[in-house]
């Protein structure tokens, strides 16, 4: 059976690339397969963090995927921290994760930066979680962007390590990664070799879900470009980084391919292209944001939902924790 898992950390505002990247893709799914779409909650506090703004940004993360359209009935939705049995999960997998796994998380290094000794234990860990995550569904796909992709690869090590530990064949299954779309990897507009982030130092570099129409547009008029107008075949787009990441936008936000953004586009200057990509980005994005507000208008409404959506979650994990510590040799009463 698909079992779809998927989360994003309520870390700051989603932008364009979680969007592209994930979020579009998660819509699309829903439709085929029972999924669990998760605020990961815990996860952002693995970074400094302001208890106020975390509480309101899990509420803000959930509201994006209504608003974007994922279905909380149909599917579970639920914040990661009202299930104990991810950070349950999380230290038995732990317990069968060599170190030396863990040192080549390139987002880890990347993270701490030349800060290692201070970054916090839970940083390091991260990726241990995330597998907990999506073992403690049995999840078999996980639509994630292509930065996940290496904690996906480790999440897959695990289960295998653990079914081997205790010569349970096929007990966790091995989650395959879904990286889909047009833009796997949206870049920042502000240099086309970075990762749009919601920790760029630079509000410039990314579009935030909840930015207004002026917002979006100004942001897109000053995306970093070159002065040669678009190609008219993807080829002409290699060594040109920020234009294939306009492109890149464009063909996801139409759902469309790069050939045909540029067979439209291809010869003109990027002040026309950038003017239709921000009346598509405001076209697309607007909806969004106005149904996030009226849901986060109705908070007793978003918390049932959300409560409910852990109660789902919460059965399911709980059948797999008692599996889980019936193998590992635990008692439970
Ligand atoms: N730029 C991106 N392009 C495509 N997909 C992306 N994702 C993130 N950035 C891009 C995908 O969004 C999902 C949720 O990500 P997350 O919130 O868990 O955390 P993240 O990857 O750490 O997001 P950021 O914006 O990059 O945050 P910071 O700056 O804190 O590191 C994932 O599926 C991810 O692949």
């Amino acid at each position: 059976m698909t079992l779809i898992f998927s989360g994003m950390q309520p870390t700051r505002q989603l932008h364009l690339g979680n969007y592209l990247g994930a979020l579009k893709n998660w819509v699309k799914l829903q439709h085929d397969a029972q999924a669990i779409f998760c605020v990961v909650d815990m996860h952002a506090m693995t970074i400094a963090h302001d208890p106020e703004t975390l509480r309101s940004n899990i509420r803000e993360v959930a509201a994006a995927y209504i608003a974007a359209g994922i279905d909380p009935e149909k599917n579970i939705l639920f914040n990661q921290s009202a299930v104990p049995g991810h950070a349950e999960l999380n230290w038995i997998l732990t317990c069968h994760t060599p170190l030396g796994w863990l040192n080549r998380m390139t987002q880890f290094k990347e993270k701490a930066g030349k800060q290692k000794d201070n970054a916090v234990l839970g940083l390091y860990a991260y990726p241990v979680l995330m597998a907990a995550d999506i073992l403690l569904y049995k999840a078999t796909h996980v639509p994630v962007g292509e930065d996940q992709k290496q904690h996906l690869e480790l999440a897959r090590d695990i289960a295998g390590a653990f079914n081997r530990y205790y010569k349970a064949d096929d007990f966790f299954p091995l989650p395959e990664p879904q990286i889909l779309g047009e833009a796997t990897r949206v870049m920042s507009l502000r240099d086309g070799t970075k990762k749009m982030s919601k920790s760029d130092e630079s509000e410039y570099s990314r579009i935030n879900l909840t930015d207004d129409a002026d917002t979006i547009a100004l942001k897109i008029r000053k995306a970093k470009t070159d002065p040669e107008p678009l190609p008219s075949a993807a080829e002409g787009l290699e060594g040109r980084p920020e234009a294939a990441n306009l492109v890149t936008i464009y063909a996801a936000l139409s759902d469309t391919t790069k050939a045909a953004v540029l067979s439209e586009f291809g010869g003109q200057q990027f002040s026309a292209f950038k003017g239709a990509l921000a009346d598509l980005a405001v076209a697309r994005l607007a909806p969004i944001a106005g149904e996030m507000n009226r849901l986060l208008g109705d908070r007793a409404e978003l918390d049932r939902l959300l409560k409910r959506g852990a109660e789902r979650a919460g059965e399911i994990a709980g059948r797999t924790m008692n599996e889980v510590k019936d193998l590992v040799g635990l008692v439970r009463f």
